[in-house]
């Protein structure tokens, strides 16, 4: 009886959120929605027939159906009346699909299992989001409304790319990404597995690659790197897990493009192989901050090591693409190495740009020689090398660049900085990078990768598709920043790929996230960033005005420190008489919330700026010194830290304040902190107070008495090859 009652509760609450009809949110937006008459009811008996060769695709949408119904579906191979078929029929582009919701029954044909598959995604987007959760939800009926959905997707390349070299991901953790990826019609995984970081694939041939080139922290082939410590850090997948996630993939209908990364961006490789180097001992640091990376070119034993790797690779992954990298490659050991040189001289080759097209050319015949196609990144194509036009270019540093790639006629994947590094900062607050740019949705959205052909006659079919960055220098901590940083905007970006030019509407987009997707996010188990709300102090009336990010959305406001779930819920305005020391955020669900933020338009913190110098006892940039007694300002260790390094901020008199911050880090990227330090004060009487130990590059503390001289002492190195400090901030 409690039971009974319990789903007719839900399913009141499910349909009265959901008034609008069943096929209104759906992401990304199909091509076609034809409103038809009445409806379908799904339950009990509900049949699912399938063709032969869609038993996959009948099996998976069995199996989430069976998240929400109190009844087991009956699959079957018979077609009856009623019930859900899906079939495969003549005379439909590959991926398309026609699903038809009507006359008591739910077809969906296509003429390929990827065209059903995606059919499916369409029909789970119509049921309650609960049919993506763990959680049962016993429904005993469902409506659906009579509609007609033609669909097709505009690009056949929808793709993410994730970097597992600088943070490592383990196998579980890709499964789950392949299917956030499947929801959202996405059809290629292009897996980033080797770097300077880490190298993440066993090798049977090289065993050494992942004994120890995975690995990084004291004593390891490669140093500690990005705040993830001293200790041992890394991981890797074994040729089984690779198997096994590709077959993954597959029965998704996505494909997996590998990647290892040459001739630069080698460190973990030339860690555990040290002569794969040019034999020259000349220092550079890359642009990633990394030295001892790039392959010699000349050395012909590296084409053989090269081949035996990527044989192996090519008869793991049955995509025909094999991503080489090709990107950021330092040429300043090719510029010293006598062997590069007389390559050079002997093939004529003008300059690094063409030894490096030299290296891609020779590497693209191994790729060929294995039966596969070659992909790079687009510096391949910055000289005039001609590679074979089925090599792929993936478009990243900006548009011109993938103008420059289509211009020379390649395939190419746009994969611009500025709309797809989901690395990128969401806001100017948020943890990420910002050398492309600060990358909110809006932004993501945006994308017209058709701007690459504008002011060029080259052929527009040479543009395959996009697909979203996920570099993972910065994504180590706090827990879950992937999923944070994938979403929404994996979603804006699935969009673009799937959905046609003509439909594509911001405003629009935003509502069906807010209408539905985002709790499709929350039950598929992502921690999706939750947008903060907007506020301002209207200084006339005393009160803050509070902007929700959508009128739907549950914003909460706590007094000195972040608000939390239990905090109360603000409706518009707040009157206060102290508005810098309210605290604002977003929530979503049960766990779920947005950065807390306060009025935009007041100064929350009152700092004072007295008058100091600053000291080291080890080097720092020119000029840095004089740039640390200010606040905003920044100095650059001219060497790696070590143990005994002190920085000293000496007042010029004592300083009464409530709060000191001491700082650290790259100011557009945060990497390069402080990683082992503490701080300790000096106060007017002459005692020395330590005030803690640096987290994450960074520590707050309020002083017992007027300070004279705050230290940070280092206790150990830290692991890039510069430290990065900052003015303080002291608040009044
Ligand atoms: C550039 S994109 C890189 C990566 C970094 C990324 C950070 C590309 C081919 N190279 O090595 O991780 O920027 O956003």
């Amino acid at each position: 009886m409690r039971k009974t009652l319990f789903a007719l509760m839900i399913l009141a609450a499910a349909s009265s959120a959901a008034a609008a009809q069943t096929y209104a949110g759906l992401v990304p937006r199909p091509l076609k929605v034809m409103p038809g008459e009445g409806g379908v009811v799904m339950e009990k008996g509900l049949r699912i027939c399938v063709s032969d060769g869609l038993e996959s695709e009948g099996a998976w949408l069995c199996k989430h159906l069976e998240n929400v119904f109190d009844f087991d579906m009956v699959l079957s191979d018979i077609p009856v009346p009623g019930g859900v078929s899906m079939r495969l029929v003549d005379g439909m582009e590959s991926e398309a699909y026609r699903l038809t919701v009507s006359d008591a029954q739910v077809i969906i044909e296509a003429s390929d299992p990827a065209g059903i598959f995606y059919g499916v995604q369409t029909f789970l987007q119509m049921m309650p989001p609960e049919v993506y959760g763990q959680r049962d939800m016993e429904l005993t009926r469902w409506e659906l409304d009579a509609v007609t959905v033609e669909d097709a997707p505009r690009y056949g390349y929808r793709g993410v790319m994730l970097d597992v070299s600088r943070t490592f991901y383990d196998a579980d953790h890709v499964l789950r990404l392949l299917d956030w990826m499947a929801y959202h019609k996405l059809n290629r995984f292009h897996w980033h597995l080797a770097d300077d970081n880490g190298w993440r694939i066993e090798i049977r041939k090289y065993p050494e690659l992942t004994e120890k080139g995975a690995w990084r922290g004291d004593g390891e082939v490669s140093p500690a790197a990005y705040g993830q410590g001293h200790g041992r850090y890394g991981g890797y997948y074994t040729q089984k897990e690779i198997r096994q996630v590709v077959e993954y993939a597959a029965e998704r209908h996505i494909e997996i493009i590998p990647e290892i990364d040459l001739p630069g961006h080698s460190r973990s490789l030339i860690g555990v192989m040290p002569e794969m180097a040019c034999p020259v001992d000349v220092p550079y640091i890359s642009v990633n901050g990394e030295t001892d990376n790039v392959l010699c070119v000349a050395r012909e034993e590296n084409y053989r090591i090269l081949r035996d790797i990527f044989k192996e690779i090519a008869s793991l992954f049955p995509s025909e693409y094999i991503h080489i990298g090709g990107d950021e490659v330092d040429h300043t050991p090719w510029n010293n190495c006598p062997h590069c040189q007389a390559l050079a001289r002997e093939l004529g080759l003008e300059g690094p740009q063409e030894i490096h097209s030299h290296f891609v050319y020779r590497v693209e015949d191994i790729i060929h020689g294995l039966g596969k196609k070659m992909a790079g990144w687009d510096e391949i194509v910055i000289s005039d090398a001609r590679y074979d036009t089925s090599s792929m270019v993936y478009a990243w540093r900006s548009v011109e660049s993938g103008r420059m790639s289509v211009d020379k006629g390649y395939r190419t994947v746009v994969q611009i900085g500025e709309y797809c590094y989901l690395d990128m900062k969401q806001s100017r607050a948020e943890r990420g990078h910002s050398w492309a740019g600060i990358v909110p949705l809006s932004k993501t959205y945006s994308l017209e990768p058709d701007e690459i052909l504008v002011g060029a006659p080259a052929d527009s079919s040479l543009i395959v598709g996009v697909q979203a960055g996920l570099w993972g220098e910065l994504l180590a901590w706090p827990p879950r920043l992937m999923e944070y940083q994938l979403f929404p905007r994996l979603c804006a970006l699935a969009e673009v790929g799937w959905s046609s030019k003509a439909d594509r509407d911001f405003a629009d987009f935003e509502r069906r996230l807010y209408g539905g997707h985002f709790s499709r996010l929350y039950n598929m188990g992502i921690a999706f960033r939750v947008a903060p709300p907007e506020v301002l102090y209207d200084s006339l009336s005393g009160s803050l005005r509070v902007r929700p990010p959508h009128p739907s959305a549950v914003v909460r406001y706590a007094v000195d420190g972040a608000p939390t779930a239990s905090s109360p819920v603000c409706r518009g305005e707040v009157v206060t008489d102290a508005p810098e020391r309210m605290l604002f955020a977003t929530f979503f669900g049960d766990g779920l919330s947005s950065i807390a933020v306060g009025a935009s338009n007041i100064d929350l913190y009152h700092y004072i700026d007295p008058e100091m110098t600053v000291e080291s006892n080890f080097p720092l940039l020119e000029g840095n010194l004089e740039s640390l007694a200010r606040r905003g300002g920044t100095g650059y260790s001219d060497r790696v830290l070590q143990e005994g390094d002190v920085l000293t901020y000496r007042m010029a008199s004592p300083v009464e304040c409530s709060r000191i911050t001491v700082s650290s880090g790259a100011p557009s990227s945060g990497m390069f902190y402080v990683t082992d330090a503490y701080v300790e004060y000096t106060t007017a009487d002459g005692s020395v107070v330590r005030a803690g130990d640096l987290y994450h590059g960074e520590l707050s503390f309020e002083p017992s008495a007027p300070v004279t001289q705050v230290r940070i002492v280092m206790t150990d190195s830290n692991d890039g090859y510069t430290a990065v400090f900052h003015g303080l901030r002291i608040e009044k």
